[in-house]
């Protein structure tokens, strides 16, 4: 086993797995042997050993109802929709109630859809009777982007309820049929995100093909997941993802979260197969940076904060480097910077982005700003 130094006080563990080399050893060396080939080879591996497979997709019985009449709201500017998206399997109903407000404007207009992890009450305040940066849907709205949110709680319960609960219950009502890599609660919050996605194609007001979908620590970590599997979404942001989201888990950083530590007091995010990584990270057959690759060549952006120790910046940085040789398979730009930045100073110059933002773990009105920035870049040309 090599070890590398990359940034100061961060030395790799163990050797990281390469996202170009193929299980048999060739290197991909073009998108099309990518396509056909390596990303499959990736996406099956974080399917079976770390998130788990998804049983159901977009259900036969999807169907969208109106929660409220819409709407005029922010100081008029947009207009608010309230939409139930239920869907019925054998173990009974679900629900995802979202919220949007989608600026006025003469065209279909680009959309950030958040995946909200904390209270909707407070943070998605579909009144807006008292607004949180977590979400600010009256700064999207002023620089042109719909703002919507639903809560992952809605798609499944932050709990180990033995996966009997939300939408794992609904599709596969008996727990005992599970098996290794059945899906886990995070899969299921992604699942949510690409039933958001279908809303959004019956839309006419928003643009299908600009649309972000964002997400903060465990919500983070499910953005990333849902980028990689639903490729509708053309931009992917994790903010403050860490361990099973970009983190590096072959870094040694260790203020971070492990493996070991993630599977402990979150039984129920990730499959079963993932739990024998614990401790043993060097014989995981894949790293986060190839996560980050999955979003390849559409758009991708990781933040990290300065005080979020937990979350590994420099991990989460340096999973951008390792995946950027995969837009280059495309004549793109990955991360523009090879070294960890100083605080405050976005990387924005290719397709995926970065900032150290000062301050604790949060999804904050700065990390909002420069992905707004960075959508604008890319979207407004
Ligand atoms: C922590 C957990 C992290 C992160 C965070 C959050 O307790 O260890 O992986 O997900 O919660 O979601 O805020």
């Amino acid at each position: 086993m090599g070890s590398l130094v990359l940034v100061a006080g961060s030395v790799l563990a163990a050797e990281i797995p390469d996202v170009l080399k193929t299980s048999d050893g060739k290197k991909a060396d073009s998108a099309a042997v990518w396509e056909a080939v390596r990303r499959p080879e990736i996406l099956e591996l974080f399917k079976a050993q770390v998130f788990g497979r998804n049983p159901v997709g977009r259900p036969a019985t999807l169907r969208f109802e109106p929660i409220a009449a819409d709407r005029e709201m922010v100081g008029g500017k947009a207009i608010r929709k309230r939409v139930n998206i239920r869907y019925t399997g054998p173990g009974g109903e679900g629900c995802i109630a979202l919220t949007a407000f989608i600026p006025k404007a003469p065209k279909p207009v680009p959309t950030f859809v958040l995946i909200c992890n904390r209270s909707s009450e407070k943070h998605i305040d579909p009144d807006r009777l008292a607004p949180n940066p977590f979400f600010p849907a009256e700064e999207l709205v002023a620089r042109g982007y719909a703002a919507l949110a639903f809560h992952n709680g809605d798609v499944d319960p932050d709990a180990h309820d033995g996966f009997t609960n939300g939408v794992h219950g609904v599709f596969q009502p008996d727990p005992k049929a599970r098996t290794a890599d059945s899906w886990g609660t995070i899969a299921a919050w992604a699942w949510g995100a690409s039933r958001v996605m279908d809303w959004i194609e019956s839309e006419p007001l928003i643009d299908r093909t600009r649309v972000a979908v964002v997400g903060h620590s465990r919500g983070g970590k499910t953005a990333l997941w849902c980028g990689a599997n639903d490729t509708r979404f053309a931009l992917t942001i994790s903010n403050d993802s860490g361990c099973g989201g970009a983190k590096l888990n072959r870094m040694d950083l260790p203020k971070s979260e492990s493996i070991a530590r993630i599977n402990k007091a979150f039984p129920h995010w990730f499959c079963e197969n993932f739990k024998q990584y614990g401790g043993r990270e060097d014989t995981l057959p894949v790293d986060q940076h190839m996560l980050v690759a999955l979003v390849a060549p559409r758009l991708v952006y990781v933040a990290s904060a300065t005080q979020d120790d937990w979350a590994g910046q420099p991990g989460e940085f340096q999973s951008c480097v390792l995946a950027t040789p995969v837009w280059r398979l495309y004549g793109k730009k990955g991360l523009v910077g090879e070294t960890f930045p100083a605080a405050d100073t976005p990387l924005q110059g290719g397709c995926i982005g970065y900032h150290l933002r000062t301050g604790k773990h949060d999804l904050a009105l700065y990390d909002w700003e420069r992905y707004m920035d960075f959508a604008d870049a890319h979207w407004k040309k």
